[in-house]
C-alpha cells in the first residue's frame, strides 16, 4: 500500500470540468483475475473553458494498457499515464472527440471492496463515492453525467446472469463457452451510481403497476437457496414503491428495479440506478434466523435505496461536499416512511436514541464537521451520522418551520426544477425559499455550524398577570476549525399543561415567533411571554425532538412526572421518563465510582413501572421506557472523567431496584406476553409484544439472581427475537454460568453454516461487560467462523467490542486499545475503509478519566507512526489526535 497522506479537498474551489461528456460506452470482458474494461468516451470541450486545458481523467490503482483518440491508436507524447490519473494534451477546442480508453483490472485481488470485486464468486460494483476510478480512468465525479451503454462478456457456466444499470438491451453466445449481454440506462448518470453484477444467483420476481398504470419488473437476486429469505425485503420494496407515490408524489422510472444481495460489502447498501447492490444482512430474513431488528432495518434500508431514485439519482449532487443533499434529505424520507408503516412515537423514539448515541459525540469530539462540510482529505470518512442523520433532522427542521404543505411545495418545487441536475445544499434551501416566500439565510447555518446546540432554559409563572415568562439561551461549543459560532434558528414544539393535564392556549405570546405549538428561537437569548396562562403551566418542550440540540431545564421531579403521565406527544413521555432516570443514573455511577451505597429511587421505580403495567400504552413504547438510558447516554450526561465501570455497576443497581419495585408486573408481563404458539410476524405490534416480554425477562432476572429463566426462554424461543434475547440476557448478566455456556454451544452448533446468524453469537459475546471480554474476543478471532476479509463479521466482533462494550474495551490496562490498534492496522493493508471506521470508535476517548486516556492516547499514537497507513486511517487518526 502507499503512504499517501492525501490531497485536502476544498469546497471553495469548486469548479466545473472542462470537458462535457456526452456519452459513454463500457465493455466488460469479465475475468476472475484479468478482467480487460475498455471505455469509449465522447467529449467535447466546455464553451467558454481554457482551449488549451488538458483532459485530466482520474484512476486509482490503475494501468494503462490501451488509448485510443478518435478510434487510431493515440501518439505517446499527448498523454501521461500515472496509476491516479491520465492527462491527455492536444485536443480539439470545439467539436466532439472520442477517447477509448483500455485498462486490465484483477477483481478478485481488490480487497478494498471499492470499484469491481469478487464476493463469494459474484462480480459486483461499488463506485460511491471514487470507486469507478478503480474501474477505468474517468472523470470521476458527481457533476458528470452521461448516458451510459454497457455490454458484459462472460462465462457463461459461471455467470449466467449479467447485470448492469437500466434496461436490457439483449444478449447472446459469444462463442468460447462465454455469453454477452448489453444494458442501456437512458438516465443521465454520474459514473458513482455505475453498477455491474455477473454470477449465478437465485431469483425472486414481482411486479409493480405504477400510477401511471406502467408495469416495472421487479428482482430480488441473493444466493441460491436463499430465496425465500427475501419475501420481506420483496414486500418493502413494493410498500416504498407506493408510499414515494403517495407521499411524495415520485413514481419510478425504468421498466426494472433489481436488488442483488453480496456477502461482502462495506456498509449497508447502494442505490446504483435500477441495480442497487445491498449488503445481504439487509435482504435476507425470515423468522428463525432474522430479528425484529433485522426486519426494521430491512424495511428502512431498502426503502432507502429505492428513495435515492429521485433524491440522489435523478437529483444528484454537484460535488462531494453536498453528500447531505442526498443523504439527509434521503434519511428523512425513510424515517417518514418507518413511521407511516410503524408506530410514529416509537420510530421517533429510536431515532433520537440513535442521533444522540452515535451522532452527538461525534458533534462535541475531534471527528466533528458541519453536514455540509467545506473541505476533506478521503471522502469515504465523510458518510456520517452528522451528515446522515443530522443532515436528515435539518430537512425535519424545515418541515417544522413551514408545516406540511410548505414542506411539500419546497419539495415539489425541488423535483421540478433540478430533475437531471447536479445540486448544492443552496439550490435545495432555495426552493422552500421561493415556494413559501420565506428567509432561510440564518437557518441554513445548520449546513454549516458544526456542534450541537445547548440550549439553557428558565421560567417563571406570575400567577396575578397571568403570564408565563420563558427565558431561553443558546450556546454551540467550538469545534474543530470553527472557534466560534452564529446563534440558530431552533423550532421548538412545546405545550402548555394545566393540572389535570389539559393543555392552556396562550391568548398572545411576545418577544418572537410563535406560529401555532412551535416556537423560535433565533437570537444568542431571548424571552418569550406567554399571556392568558390561568395557572401554572408545566411546559414541555422540545416536542417530538424538534430540534437536534440537548436541552437544559431543571424540572421539578413533579413536572416531569406530570409530563410522562399527560403529554399527548409519546415522544415527550418517553423523554420526560428519561430526564427522571438520568439524575439517578448518574448519582449511581458517582456512588458507584465512590463506593458509597447507591440509594434506590422509588419515584423514578414508580414511573417506570407503571408505565410499564399500563394497558392503554403501545407495548413498544412500554419497552422503551424500560430500556432506560444506555451507559453511553450516562458518560454523556457526565461529561468528562469517565469511568466506564462504575457507570456500568451504578446502572446495574438501578435496573436492580426497578425490578425490585416491580416484580410483579414483570412476572405478569412475561406470563401474558408470552409469544411462544402464537404465529410469528415481523410487524411492529408483534416486535412490540416480543420487546416488552423480553425486557420483563431481563428485569425478572434480576429480581431471581438466577439463569433458569431465561435459560428456560432460550429453550423454548420460536423465532430468533427470543432466541437471541435469551442469549444475550444469559450472557450478559450470568457469563459464567453453565446455561451460558451450554446455550452458547447449542446456538453455534444450530447455525454454524449462517455467517449472519453467527454475527449475532460474535456480537452477543463481544459485548458481554467485564474485563474478560477481552480474553474472549481474542479467542474469537481465532474461531473458525470469524473471517477478517468480511466486514460484516469484522464489524461484529470486533466493531461490537470496540463500539458497544464500554467496561470490556475500557479495560484499565488499556490492552483492548493495543487490541483495536492492532487490528486497525492489520485491516488498514486490505480494507481502509472499514478500518478507518473502526478506528472512530475511540473518537471520545479524551473523556475517559486520564488514567484510560493515556493508554488510549499511546495506541493511537501507535496507530499514527505506523510505516504505512491508508489516507483513511491517516485522515481519522490524525483528526483523533490533534
Ligand atoms: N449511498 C449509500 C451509502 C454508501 C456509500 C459508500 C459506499 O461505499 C462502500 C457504499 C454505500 C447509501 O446511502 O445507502
Ligand atoms: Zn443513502
Amino acid at each position: 500500500m502507499r503512504t499517501d497522506t492525501g490531497r485536502v479537498v476544498h469546497l471553495a474551489d469548486y469548479r466545473p470540468t472542462d470537458f462535457v461528456l456526452e456519452r459513454v460506452d463500457l465493455t466488460f470482458e469479465l475475468d476472475p483475475e484479468d478482467t480487460k474494461i475498455e471505455s469509449r468516451l465522447i467529449f467535447h470541450r466546455r464553451e467558454g473553458a481554457d482551449p488549451q486545458a488538458p483532459l485530466v481523467l482520474d484512476g486509482d490503482e490503475l494501468t494503462l494498457s490501451g488509448l485510443l483518440f478518435d478510434q487510431i491508436e493515440m501518439d505517446a507524447d499527448r498523454y501521461t499515464a500515472t496509476a491516479s490519473s491520465l492527462t491527455i494534451r492536444d485536443l480539439p477546442a470545439a467539436e466532439p472527440f472520442e477517447v477509448t480508453v483500455t485498462t486490465i483490472i484483477n477483481p478478485t485481488a481488490n480487497t478494498k471492496l471499492m470499484g469491481l470485486f469478487r464476493s463469494n464468486g459474484i462480480y459486483c460494483t461499488q463506485c460511491e463515492a471514487e470507486g469507478f476510478r478503480r474501474i477505468t480512468y474517468f472523470p470521476d465525479r458527481p457533476d458528470v453525467l452521461a448516458v451510459y451503454t454497457v455490454n458484459i462478456i462472460a462465462d457463461k457456466e459461471a455467470n449466467p446472469l449479467l447485470l448492469s444499470n437500466g434496461n436490457f438491451l439483449g444478449g447472446a453466445g459469444y462463442g468460447d463457452g462465454k455469453h454477452f449481454a448489453a444494458w442501456f440506462d437512458p438516465h443521465p448518470k454520474p459514473s458513482y451510481l455505475f453498477a455491474l453484477v455477473a454470477g449465478d444467483l437465485g431469483l425472486v420476481e414481482d411486479t409493480f403497476t405504477t400510477v401511471s398504470g406502467r408495469e416495472v419488473a421487479l428482482k430480488i437476486y441473493v444466493e441460491h437457496g436463499k430465496e425465500p429469505r427475501a419475501a420481506y425485503a420483496m414486500d418493502a420494496l413494493k410498500r416504498s414503491m407506493k408510499w414515494d407515490e403517495e407521499v411524495f408524489g415520485r413514481e419510478y422510472d425504468l421498466d426494472i428495479f433489481m436488488v442483488v444481495a453480496v456477502s461482502d460489502f462495506n456498509m449497508g447498501a447502494m442505490e446504483n440506478k435500477g441495480l442497487n447492490i445491498f449488503n445481504d444482512k439487509y435482504v435476507l430474513a425470515d423468522p428463525e434466523t432474522a430479528t425484529d431488528q433485522d426486519y426494521a432495518y430491512i424495511e428502512a434500508i431498502i426503502a432507502h435505496e429505492y428513495f435515492h431514485n429521485w433524491t440522489g439519482n435523478r437529483i444528484t449532487c454537484r460535488d462531494w461536499f453536498q453528500l447531505c443533499l442526498k443523504e439527509g434529505l434521503t434519511v428523512f424520507r425513510d424515517h417518514e416512511f418507518s413511521a407511516d408503516q410503524r408506530s410514529r412515537a416509537v420510530k421517533r423514539i429510536a431515532e433520537v436514541r440513535h442521533l444522540r448515541s452515535e451522532q452527538f459525540p461525534e458533534d462535541s469530539g475531534p471527528l466533528a464537521h458541519p453536514v455540509r462540510p467545506t473541505k476533506y482529505r478521503e471522502i469515504n470518512n465523510f458518510y456520517t451520522t452528522t451528515v446522515y442523520e443530522k443532515g436528515s433532522e435539518v430537512t425535519r427542521m424545515i418541515a417544522t418551520l413551514l408545516g406540511r404543505d410548505g414542506f411539500k411545495k419546497g419539495m415539489d418545487l425541488y423535483f421540478d426544477r433540478h430533475d437531471g441536475d447536479a445540486a448544492t445544499v443552496e439550490d435545495f434551501v432555495k426552493c422552500f425559499e421561493d415556494a413559501n416566500s420565506v428567509d432561510l439565510a440564518q437557518f441554513s447555518l445548520w449546513y454549516n455550524q458544526a456542534g450541537t446546540p445547548q440550549v439553557t432554559v428558565s421560567s417563571a409563572y406570575d400567577e396575578k398577570a397571568s403570564t408565563f415568562t420563558l427565558s431561553l439561551e443558546q450556546v454551540v461549543a467550538a469545534t474543530p476549525g470553527q472557534p466560534t459560532k452564529e446563534p440558530m434558528v431552533i423550532p421548538l414544539s412545546f405545550s402548555l399543561l394545566s393540572d389535570d393535564g389539559t393543555v392552556l392556549t396562550p391568548s398572545s405570546v411576545e418577544g418572537g415567533k410563535v406560529a401555532g405549538d412551535v416556537l423560535q428561537l433565533v437570537e444568542r437569548s431571548q424571552t418569550f411571554v406567554f399571556q392568558g396562562i390561568a395557572s401554572r403551566p408545566v411546559l414541555s418542550l422540545n416536542r417530538g425532538f424538534s430540534a437536534p440540540i440537548t436541552l437544559h431545564y431543571p424540572q421539578s421531579k413533579d413536572d416531569l412526572a406530570h409530563i410522562a403521565r399527560h403529554d399527548s406527544d409519546l415522544f415527550s413521555r418517553w423523554q420526560a421518563v428519561t430526564d427522571l432516570a438520568l439524575p439517578a443514573l448518574t448519582a449511581a455511577a458517582r456512588n458507584a465510582a465512590s463506593g458509597a451505597a447507591v440509594e434506590s429511587d422509588d419515584a423514578l421505580a414508580d414511573v417506570v413501572v407503571a408505565i410499564a403495567a399500563d394497558e392503554s400504552l403501545e407495548p413498544a413504547f412500554r419497552a422503551q421506557v424500560l430500556a432506560l438510558s444506555s451507559e453511553a447516554d450516562i458518560a454523556r450526561e457526565l461529561g468528562s472523567n469517565n469511568d466506564p465501570d462504575a457507570i456500568h455497576a451504578g446502572r446495574q443497581t438501578v435496573l436492580a431496584s426497578i425490578a425490585a419495585h416491580g416484580e410483579q408486573t414483570f412476572k405478569t408481563l412475561f406470563d401474558t406476553l408470552n409469544a411462544a404458539g402464537s404465529a410469528y410476524s415481523p410487524d411492529a405490534a408483534g416486535a412490540g409484544r416480543r420487546a416488552l416480554r423480553n425486557s420483563a425477562l431481563l428485569y425478572l432476572t434480576f429480581v431471581e439472581k438466577s439463569p433458569a429463566r431465561a435459560a428456560e426462554a432460550f429453550a423454548k424461543a420460536d423465532n430468533m427475537t427470543d432466541l437471541s434475547q435469551a442469549l444475550s440476557i444469559l450472557a450478559h448478566q450470568f457469563p459464567d454460568a453453565e446455561e451460558t455456556r451450554a446455550a452458547l454451544a447449542s446456538f453455534e452448533t444450530r447455525f454454524a453454516d449462517n455467517a449472519l446468524v453467527m454475527d449475532k453469537w460474535f456480537q452477543i459475546q463481544a459485548t458481554i461487560p467485564g474485563d474478560m471480554a477481552l480474553d474472549r474476543v481474542n479467542a474469537l478471532l481465532a474461531n473458525p467462523h470469524f473471517k477478517g476479509e468480511n466486514p460484516n463479521r469484522v464489524r461484529s466482533l470486533i466493531g461490537s467490542f470496540a463500539f458497544a462494550n464500554p467496561t470490556g474495551f475500557n479495560r484499565k490496562d488499556g490492552a483492548a486499545y493495543d487490541l483495536l490498534a492492532s487490528q486497525v492496522l492489520d485491516i488498514d493493508g486490505r480494507n481502509p475503509q472499514l478500518a478507518a471506521r473502526l478506528l472512530t470508535a475511540m473518537r471520545s476517548w479524551r473523556l475517559l478519566e486520564p488514567m484510560r486516556a493515556d493508554k488510549a492516547r499511546n495506541a493511537l499514537m501507535r496507530i499514527e507512526s505506523a510505516e504505512t497507513l491508508s489516507v483513511d486511517v491517516r485522515d481519522i487518526i490524525e483528526r483523533m489526535l490533534q
